[in-house]
């Protein structure tokens, strides 16, 4: 990335600009209420521990510890996973549904690789995806130059799988703008196979903008976010379920003219791995699972469980916004906090498209929504997708709220 506005780490609430007037509900509870209410969050851990499976993903899997200490949202850490590229084996693939894919001749095969892992398995290192949403640019343009790489990603301490990426990552890097920013954005494909850029932050002719790049070429274009909110962008190239889920995905969130509350912002991006065999260390995905739309794995931010080994870490008091970005490739997420609940969900554009006092509400394939809640209780708050067979599978977290 030349402009590395999307990549620097710090985020704190100095940033964040005072505003006006959105009337939050869920005033700090009266002292009385706020102990019943930890006496259930005790309750509600130790229901949820009950529970087969969650149970282990609340575990702090020490067995498979890389010997980090949890970290704290705070201060500066880790955001990329292995990076080193490496050629494989294609399969010839047909898919002519594709409605996006204008750079390829209809009827022409392209290739579709996983079947042989990278060699570079091995070196792939675990690192925690950092959550946290990038700063706004001080310009009034982002300018952003992606390469599409096919790398080995280490998405938990022992698995580690053949990701089809956007800068070596999965998921691909947050960014941030505000409405009326010019986004200047530049796809450079490295990879063997075609890619592309959808981003749904963007209203453009996708016959022109989302078009494939072929490798070593690049495509430009550029545009300007109308409408706030948190949008997925992914690889467009059919067929994009391949894409999306061998890992081209990531957000951009696009704040409003006028701001919104102070708040702590993370960014949580729900996927599915579908995956074949491991060979030599590694683990491809499978299309035909895919199809089957029954994932091994579901994640916040690429990797299972991994906001459990290390949570998500805030200060009593503070007002916390996850932005829920959901690239699928498949199915809903939804998005629920044991023991909380939200003062406000932004279904649509922020600050007006919401909804209050909401338990759970679910973001689709395709989606994203803003979920805003007042911390005004110490404890540890499991989130997490409750449809819970997706839950069991990965897609769990801890909130750390700390007195
Ligand atoms: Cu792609």
């Amino acid at each position: 990335m030349d402009d590395a506005s999307w990549n620097k780490p710090s985020v704190d609430d100095e940033r964040a600009t005072t505003i006006q007037s959105l009337d939050v509900d869920g005033a700090a509870d009266a002292p009385a209420e706020s102990s019943t209410r930890r006496t259930f969050l005790r309750r509600a851990s130790a229901l949820t521990l009950a529970i087969p499976g969650l149970g282990a993903a609340l575990e702090s899997c020490s067995s498979r510890e890389t010997g980090r200490s949890a970290t704290s949202d705070t201060t500066e850490h880790e955001t990329h996973a292995g990076t080193t590229g490496t050629r494989r084996d294609s399969l010839r693939f047909h898919n002519p549904d594709s409605k996006l894919d204008t750079s390829l001749k209809r009827g022409t095969p392209h290739g579709l690789s996983g079947t042989r892992p990278p060699s570079a398995a091995a070196s792939a290192v675990y690192a925690r995806f950092d959550p946290r949403l990038p700063p706004l640019p001080g310009e009034r343009s982002l300018k952003l130059h992606f390469h599409a790489r096919e790398v080995p990603v280490r998405i938990s301490p022992d698995t580690v799988v053949a990701g089809w990426t956007f800068e070596g990552n999965i998921p691909g890097p947050l960014l941030h703008c505000r409405v009326g920013d010019t986004v200047h954005f530049t796809l450079t494909n490295e990879a063997e196979i075609p890619h592309s850029m959808d981003f749904h932050a963007a209203q453009i002719d996708p016959r022109t903008a989302f078009r494939s790049a072929m490798k070593g070429q690049s495509v430009s274009y550029q545009f300007t976010p109308r409408r706030a909110g948190a949008f997925c962008y992914h690889c467009g190239t059919a067929p994009v379920l391949m894409h999306i889920g061998a890992g081209m995905f990531g957000a951009i969130v696009v704040s409003p003219r006028t701001p919104l509350p102070p708040a702590r912002e993370f960014v949580l991006l729900q996927n599915g791995y579908y995956l074949g065999q491991e060979a030599a260390g590694t683990r491809p995905s499978d299309y035909q699972k895919m199809l089957g739309g029954n994932p091994d794995i579901v994640t916040f931010n690429g990797r299972p469980d991994q906001y459990s080994r290390e949570p998500i870490r805030v200060k009593r008091g503070d007002r916390v916004r996850f932005w829920v970005v959901n690239p699928g490739p498949t199915m809903d997420c939804a998005f629920h906090i044991v023991g909380e609940q939200f003062d406000t969900v932004y279904i649509g554009e922020p600050p007006t498209q919401r909804v209050r006092g909401v338990q759970t509400w679910s973001v689709p394939a395709g989606g994203g929504m803003g979920f805003e809640l007042t911390c005004d209780i110490a404890g540890e708050f499991v989130f997490v997708n409750h449809a819970f067979g997706h839950g069991q599978k990965g897609a769990i977290g801890t909130l750390v709220v700390e007195a």
